[in-house]
């Protein structure tokens, strides 16, 4: 794999893009035959519990594993660290197989010890693959750079402290800093890491929910007050349709089709909407039911399939509104008239806006038939409770904010919110991504600050801060001197890998706060420094005893956490104990008992329910087995807007059909057997791909129009809204289900193809889902 890139920086980045290409991609090497065929199976049946003893055995955890997953979930145990889906008190065992792989990643017995270290140079760590390294298990001890060696080399946690403190005191104003959180972060080490970064004196902190939901939550705060979703799982449990918009459920919130098969028997519709028919759109033998996996029993999981075109969610959610406006004229119950008139701001320009958007147009930029549009709309109007949920595939685009604000629209036309069975319900990401947001983690001010600052007797800074495409370019162009990495793998996970990584090597100094070692600690700072820490399945050992950290789900449920295993090494510190550390080590002077919020996290939590909307009795609530939800004014019909109402928005049909006709549009997205950047193999098994990650799927059609026989090697060229081009070589192509003029690959590897330029301008987000790409023969 190579890349042409042509922005500031071309300087090539060792090892993060073999020129010699190799098959597997970033995963694990392979040269075993790829193939490619289609899935036919139901999703999350034998297949699945093959592959939980294969991954439990490969990292010889067979025993203590599977006693691992009879406390995951559970109101006694940990919180599963991998997807936000929320847990179903219901069910004995609530886990999936990819939660599985995720949590026996965690807890390999494999070690990297200070030895390691000094039998390899970074250089050529570099040129290992991301499998790899991260396969060389759990990170055992405190590491700092050594120029002259170009190793890692043994560092205390004390001079490691003093080092990051002093770089970050020596920094001529705080703003030079930035502060990343991965969204895995439990609620308690959040909000001592936004207290640090912000008594500091800064508001940079991107953190992974600006790749991720930023759109939803920009655009839920517009229409109805609150930037989260307002239902919970009693609601999916009760509608009579369900919408699932952009989701690969069956690989990245596999317990979801619980939700689903559980709707279907029930006799509610579910419509997936995806350009491409993933795997738990169809059927699924559901993951807990021990008696139907045996008898191979499929429950269908859908009632219709809708291949939208990339980015024609709006136009589609907009043609559903035309269906429902156009029954209202003859049938008088069709519309929430109560709702509108009480609820709501706006209903008639909205009413206006539908009728003045032809047919003609919705079904061009939805590339859907007006037949498909109105029998999904008939789904909509037949239930009396719909939940709309939706994913990447809508978020990671220009106009995403403006598609939730019409999922929403959609929604409010009939009243379909702030009350049993419906609302809006988006599937969030990492497991605690929604409590970092809810425990400060923004670049710009919590609504809550001036709170903050009287109860902990600071003042945050009013500026906004970075995000993380500001931070990208805030390195290159020397505005952002120190990076620090609360978890997550920056490099890899952000846009535009070599621009990215050559910002990451222009700081001072990069903070990699990990389990694992992975890509970003190689791509560095002049000074770098590793700093391990507990794992979410670990027990937490601190002055008062043992101790729990709170997380919060998708559906705003809040509840606690207690690691049940021996630490990977006695040198491990918990996330709360090392930003502590950090914190003392930078303020001197702060008045912040830092050290005694660590001794016994309730004294943390304590403070945060002072703060906190919702969290008044915080330690109190968390002692309810199952936690507490995070009170939702929405959810109460009571929107939180500049109105006081539910706001329809008014956007302009984008126009999402790219003007040069040999252009695709490329969503990048993940393969069944991955973690984000942490890549279990080269297989996606409901993709039917075996043995290949550097891939592009595409229309029949399209690899026709170009010649392109099955399995060819082509190049993938971007063009990205500044004009600069970038290319990735040699990647087969493969023919697929999707739509015309739609293409589809697999993150990381294709995010060297994302420029720098290519973020929303409503959201700020990458445009991951929506690469603007031409293909030609590989030479
Ligand atoms: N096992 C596993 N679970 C995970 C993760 C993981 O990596 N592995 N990651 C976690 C994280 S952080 C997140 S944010 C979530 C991500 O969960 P997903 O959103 O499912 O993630 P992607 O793999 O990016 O898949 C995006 C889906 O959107 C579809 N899509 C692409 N473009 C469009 C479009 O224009 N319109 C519509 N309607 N659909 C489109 C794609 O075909 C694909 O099915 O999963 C979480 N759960
Ligand atoms: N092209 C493209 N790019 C994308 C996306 C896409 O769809 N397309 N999706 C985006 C999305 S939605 C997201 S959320 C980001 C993900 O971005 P990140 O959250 O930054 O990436 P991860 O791969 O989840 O991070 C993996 C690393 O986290 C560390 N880690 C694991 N567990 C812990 C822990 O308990 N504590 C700490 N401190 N560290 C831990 C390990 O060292 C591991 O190597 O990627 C984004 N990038
Ligand atoms: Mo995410």
């Amino acid at each position: 794999m190579t890349s042409d890139h042509q922005s500031p920086d071309s300087s090539r980045v060792p090892g993060l893009l073999p020129e010699v290409p190799r098959q597997g991609g970033y995963g694990p090497v392979t040269d075993g035959a790829w193939s490619s065929s289609p899935y036919r199976h139901a999703a999350a049946s034998w297949g699945a519990a093959k592959s939980v003893g294969s991954i439990l055995f490969q990292q010889r955890e067979l025993i203590r594993g599977a006693r691992s997953m009879f406390v995951m979930n559970h109101p006694t145990g940990y919180d599963c660290p991998g997807c936000a889906w929320p847990d179903d008190k219901k069910l004995t065992l609530d886990f999936c197989e990819n939660g599985v792989k995720h949590v026996t990643w965690e807890m390999t017995p494999k070690r990297v010890k200070r030895e390691f270290f000094a039998q390899h140079t970074v250089s050529e760590l570099a040129d290992w693959t991301d499998f790899e390294l991260e396969n060389e298990g759990r990170l055992t001890e405190p590491m700092a750079y050594d120029e002259q060696s170009d190793r890692y080399v043994p560092i205390s946690w004390d001079d490691a402290f003093t080092l990051v403190g002093d770089v970050l005191r020596g920094l001529a104003s705080p703003n030079e800093a930035a502060f990343y959180t991965s969204g895995r972060l439990s609620n308690e080490a959040t909000f001592l890491y936004q207290l640090m970064a912000r008594e500091y004196g800064t508001n940079n902190l991107p953190d992974c929910s600006n790749m991720c939901h930023e759109a939803s939550g920009r655009a839920l705060k517009a229409s109805i007050g609150t930037a989260k979703g307002t239902c919970d799982l009693d609601d999916w449990e009760e509608a009579d349709a369900l919408f699932v918009m952009g989701v690969n459920a069956a690989s990245n919130a596999p317990r979801m089709l619980t939700a689903l098969a559980n709707a279907t028997r029930r006799g509610a519709q579910v419509v997936h909407i995806n350009p491409l028919v993933e795997a738990g759109e169809t059927k699924t033998i559901v993951p807990h039911e021990i008696v139907d996996m045996a008898m191979m029993k499929e429950t269908s999981v859908s009632d219709l399939n809708m291949q939208v075109r990339p980015g024609g969610d709006l136009a589609l959610m907009r043609g559903l509104a035309k269906v429902v406006l156009e029954a209202a004229e003859s049938d008088p119950t069709v519309l929430d008239r109560a709702f509108l008139e009480d609820f709501t701001a706006e209903f008639e320009a909205y009413r206006d806006l539908v009728a003045a958007t032809s047919w003609d147009e919705i079904t061009a930029q939805a590339g859907l038939s007006e037949e498909e549009i109105r029998r999904a709309g008939q789904i909509y109007l037949d239930a009396d409770k719909t939940v709309i949920s939706w994913c990447l595939g809508v978020t990671q685009h220009e106009h995403g904010v403006d598609t939730v604000r019409e999922i929403t629209n959609l929604l409010l036309l009939r009243g379909n919110i702030g009350r049993p069975g419906a609302g809006p319900s988006p599937v969030r990401g990492h497991s605690n991504v929604q409590g970092n947001r809810t425990c400060g983690i923004d670049h710009r001010l919590p609504a809550w600050a001036d709170k903050l600052d009287e109860v902990c007797d600071i003042v945050s800074p009013r500026a906004n801060g970075f995000d993380t495409v500001n931070s990208i370019e805030a390195m290159n162009d020397g505005r952002v001197k120190v990076f620090v990495g609360m978890g997550g793998n920056f490099v890899l996970a952000a846009p535009d890998t070599v621009y990215t990584a050559a910002g990451l090597r222009k700081t001072e100094l990069t903070v990699q706060v990990s389990t694992k070692l992975n890509r970003s600690h190689l791509v560095h700072g002049r000074r770098a420094v590793i700093l391990p820490c507990l794992g979410r399945t670990e027990k937490d050992e601190q002055a008062s005893g043992l101790q729990g950290v709170t997380v919060e789900d998708a559906m705003s449920m809040v509840h606690i956490s207690h690691g049940k295993r021996r630490p990977a090494s006695t040198e491990l510190k918990s996330e709360m104990a090392i930003i502590a550390g950090i914190a003392q080590a930078t303020l001197p002077e702060s008045r912040t008992p830092w050290q005694w919020y660590v001794d016994n996290y309730d004294r943390l939590r304590d403070v945060m329910a002072k703060v906190l909307p919702g969290f008044e009795g915080f330690n109190e609530l968390i002692k309810v087995p199952g936690g507490f939800r995070i009170p939702q004014s929405a959810r109460e019909r009571v929107f939180q807007t500049p109105s006081g109402r539910a706001e329809f928005s008014l956007a302009p049909m984008p126009n999402v059909i790219p003007a040069e006709e040999d252009v695709l549009i490329l969503g990048t997205m993940r393969s069944h057997d991955q973690w984000n950047t942490t890549i279990y193999s080269a297989n996606d098994r409901y993709r039917g791909i075996k043995n290949l990650r550097e891939l592009i799927f595409l229309n029949e059609a399209d690899m026709r129009a170009r010649g392109l026989a099955e399995g060819d090697f082509v190049d993938i060229t971007s063009t990205s809204r500044d004009g600069s081009q970038r290319t990735l070589r040699r990647f087969r192509a493969l023919r697929y289900d999707l739509p015309r003029g739609a293409a589809s690959g697999y993150m990381p590897e294709m995010n060297a193809l994302v420029g720098i330029a290519d973020y929303s301008t409503q959201s700020d987000q990458p445009l991951m889902k929506n690469v603007a790409v031409r293909i030609s023969k590989s030479a």
